[in-house]
């Protein structure tokens, strides 16, 4: 049986894809790693969690030596608002984290799955129905780092063989662990508000249209790819997927059909704006359909009728 590393794993999509990974493979399977981020018990009580730095080369061979790894979900990363604060360290633990785990799967022949996002495209990227091949010219350093990690994935198929896949991630809602240092943040955060105050402080503005997913389709597109047929594989890193193309208003439209006094207002944050208007309104995921079979399930109307039941259960 396949041993499982997912680092990043106490993160927002690591906290909700290491369960689904135990269910699927087998809880003595999966070995999730988080560094500075408090897991749930959930996390802890659910299999075996460990302590990892993904900068420390040792510590990253270390671990997957006394598993017998020999995949490795590498979600350990900076978000886009969080790395603009400190790029330094957003270089640092965004790329070389990867280099490190893409050194260690060169070692031990492992797959890596590596979540890329829309942050890899910039202002010069078609805005409407993004293609799979098309300009790439982030001006965030987040998106230069995802931009640089998909280049380097490719780079280690092609020269070394090394099995790595990814996905571009567009914003991803979901109602388990808040997402932290995020431009997206707001489509998970008028969530909780909506439900616990009633009303919200949004800090994009209106009109600001992005691509979301919510989180059971995200973790099944990344299980998914890494489970599908390598031969039908054209493009094996940063796979275009979305499931919806919103905007704050369009949650907020969908959210007071169940709560019909919610309000909202609106107080941008430049840095957060200037980063969300340098990306893309609407991907193309036609790729990802026709290559191994992407379809999400979840609409702007499901999924919120989801997340508010699920966080009425939680307040
Ligand atoms: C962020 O907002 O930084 C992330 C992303 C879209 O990559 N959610």
């Amino acid at each position: 049986m396949k041993r499982i590393l997912v680092t990043g794993a106490a993160g927002q999509i690591g906290s909700e894809i290491v369960p689904v990974l135990r269910k699927r493979y087998g809880s003595d399977n999966i070995v999730a790693a988080g560094h500075k981020t408090v897991p749930d018990r959930e996390l802890l009580e659910g299999g075996s969690f460990c302590q990892i730095d993904v900068r420390d080369y040792n510590a990253v061979e270390n671990i997957i030596e006394k598993h017998h790894i020999h995949t490795i979900y590498h979600l350990a990363a900076l978000l886009s608002a969080a790395s603009e604060k400190d790029p330094q360290l957003a270089w640092d633990v965004n790329i070389n984290g990867l280099r490190n785990i893409l050194e260690a799967a060169r070692k031990f022949n492992l797959s890596v799955f590596f979540p890329s996002s829309i942050g890899a495209f910039g202002p010069s990227t078609p805005a409407e129905n993004t293609p799979q091949d098309t300009i790439q010219r982030p001006t965030t350093i987040y998106g230069i780092t995802k931009l640089t990690g998909e280049l380097l994935c490719d780079y280690y198929y092609k020269r070394f063989g090394i099995d790595t896949r990814g996905l571009r991630f567009p914003g991803v809602i979901s109602y388990k662990t808040m997402p932290h240092g995020g431009t997206t943040d707001y489509a998970v955060e008028i969530f909780y508000a909506a439900v616990k105050d009633k009303k919200y402080e949004c800090f994009l503005k209106q009109g600001t249209r992005l691509d979301m997913l919510y989180m059971p389709d995200a973790t099944r597109a990344a299980i998914e790819l890494m489970e599908a047929d390598p031969a039908k594989l054209i493009h094996r890193n940063g796979f275009n997927i979305t499931a919806m193309s919103i905007t704050p208003e369009d949650i907020y439209n969908e959210i007071k059909k169940h709560i019909p006094d919610f309000t909202m207002t609106y107080t941008i944050d430049p840095m957060r704006q200037a980063i969300a208007d340098s990306w893309p309104h609407r991907m193309d995921d036609s790729a990802a359909r026709r290559e191994w079979g992407w379809r999400p399930e979840y609409n702007l109307a499901a999924m919120t009728k989801e997340m508010i039941e699920r966080l009425l259960e939680k307040v």
